[in-house]
């Protein structure tokens, strides 16, 4: 009789241990599907300067600011008020799966109606600057030569209400 107990209580334990270990690899599941999102790289844009190269207001001084669409969504900084050259420290960044992403980064002076885009590209009747960052090799590539991330990139337009901006793309692995 005594034997028999043993057996029925040696089976309820190796149930229970069963069940434990199926909501055990459950739950480790469920983490590493997270913890791969989670490893995502980052793209991060940092606008270091930018200066005005004509007045970008006829009414008052400028404000300007940044709008950076990184695959498809598009993030805006705060406005800062222009002296002739800011240095803002604006960062933007976004969450991609590895690859190449399609950056477009634009600067506008803040009106009370519709704000003004500032050129800062180089090209006539173009005024944002459109670029690609490879997540993988940190090549930044659209420009006349190639970057490589953390790299400093100037560009500069040439049309009424231009401006020269800097910035550094880096990607967070
Ligand atoms: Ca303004
Ligand atoms: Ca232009």
């Amino acid at each position: 009789m005594s034997k028999f107990r043993a057996i029925v209580s040696a089976l309820t334990l190796s149930t229970v241990a069963l069940g434990g270990t199926a909501t055990i690899a459950t739950v480790a599941l469920g983490g590493t599907a997270t913890i791969a999102a989670a490893k995502d790289p980052e793209v991060i844009i940092k606008i270091t300067r930018v200066r005005a190269l004509d007045q970008p207001d006829a009414f008052s001084k400028g404000d300007f600011y940044a709008k950076a669409t990184i695959n498809g969504e598009t993030i805006a900084t705060k406005p800062v008020k222009q002296e002739t050259s800011i240095t803002p420290d604006w960062v933007i960044s976004k969450k991609v799966k590895p690859g190449t992403v399609n950056v477009k980064l634009a600067v506008f002076d803040k009106d009370v109606s519709v704000d003004d885009p500032i050129d800062i590209n180089r090209i006539d009747n173009k005024r944002d600057i459109d670029f690609t960052v490879n997540t993988k090799t940190c090549k930044i590539e659209g420009f006349s030569s190639t970057y490589k991330c953390g790299a400093k990139i100037t560009r500069a337009g040439k049309e009424k209400k231009g401006a020269e901006i800097t910035f550094i793309v880096m990607v967070k692995k």
